[in-house]
């Protein structure tokens, strides 16, 4: 207890020099593109389907979407453009500009090619350099890869599964045919485990939906606005433990969560990081594991969180 009443005063000591920077942090947020007429909006939403941000670009119209290494890339299609998004600044940055062609609806990522259909199916790599077309028949309104085979949404309403390995030849494999959620459905994107697609209804409000890959619908959420094109899910970028916000775990943390348990200080942003016992509350024995976990080898903050 006097090691603890110590470590505690050392603590308070070091919180009045440490000033704690402040990135903004979000959680899980579900990302959702619109369409109208030459106005396009791209919505994050929280996972209870609120409006946690958007972002109305004028003369865009942002269709499906990719997010690869937790960013956010959409296909344009007033141009045959990709762009990279920040969704914290809306800044955007291009990635594929290809004037032989003449828009974009449809966007997948293998790992290392970008996959977009317009009359052909075109490859790219991420710094925008094309390496290939396969022929291709038919509109597609939204391209996914599940780790194995290309899926796209076509005109009638089911996604269909291709065998790339064989690029530039694409071998329909029709026993993997899924049926949508919806006749309406846009975009398509692949968690790692699930479907994602939004749903384009005009002057009505469709659904986002999430689905097996068996066509069952695991869970929707109520579109924020119309006319929908694509859906995916960007994770939290924060870390159990960074109370700061600065993106590494370190004294400055316990800093931060003493003052805010004892002191009345900031607290932890957001929340939830300073549970790094994950007991659901936040006091004084998330600091002794925080502190156990930097000075002493102690297991890493939220080791026990379910
Ligand atoms: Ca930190
Ligand atoms: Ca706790």
């Amino acid at each position: 207890m006097r090691l603890l009443r110590q470590t505690l005063f050392l603590f308070a000591t070091l919180s009045a020099l440490v000033s704690a920077t402040s990135a903004a942090s979000y959680e899980d947020l579900i990302v959702y593109t619109a369409n109208q007429e030459w106005l396009s909006r791209i919505y994050l939403l929280r996972l209870d389907g609120s409006v946690y941000d958007y972002q109305e670009f004028e003369f865009y119209r942002w269709c499906d979407v990719e997010i690869i290494d937790n960013e956010l890339y959409a296909a344009e299609a007033y141009a045959p453009r990709v762009y990279r998004i920040d969704i914290e600044t809306w800044e955007l940055e291009l990635v594929v500009d290809d004037w032989t062609l003449y828009y974009f609806y449809d966007l997948a990522f293998d790992g290392e090619h970008l996959y977009v259909e317009e009359w052909d199916y075109n490859r790219y790599l991420l710094d925008g350099t094309k390496v290939g077309a396969a022929s291709y028949d038919g509109t597609v309104y939204g391209s996914a890869w599940n780790g194995e085979y290309l899926w796209n949404v076509g005109e009638d309403g089911v996604a269909h599964c291709w065998d790339v390995s064989g690029w530039p030849d694409m071998i329909e494999l029709a026993e993997n045919v899924i049926t949508l959620p919806s006749t309406a459905c846009r975009g398509l994107w692949f968690d790692g485990e699930h479907f994602w697609t939004a749903e384009a209804t005009d002057g009505a409000l469709g659904y986002i939906y999430k689905f097996d890959q068996q066509g069952q619908v695991v869970e929707q959420w109520r579109e924020p606005a119309y006319i929908g094109w694509a859906a995916g899910l960007i994770e939290a970028d924060y870390r159990c433990g960074d109370c700061d916000d600065n993106g590494s775990i370190n004294i400055a943390d316990a800093v931060v969560l003493v003052a805010y348990i004892f002191a009345g200080g900031t607290p932890p942003t957001p929340l939830e990081v300073g549970d790094v016992n994950c007991d659901t509350l936040i006091d004084v024995s998330d600091v002794v594991y925080l502190v156990s976990y930097i000075f002493a080898g102690g297991p890493p903050p939220c080791a026990t969180c379910g």
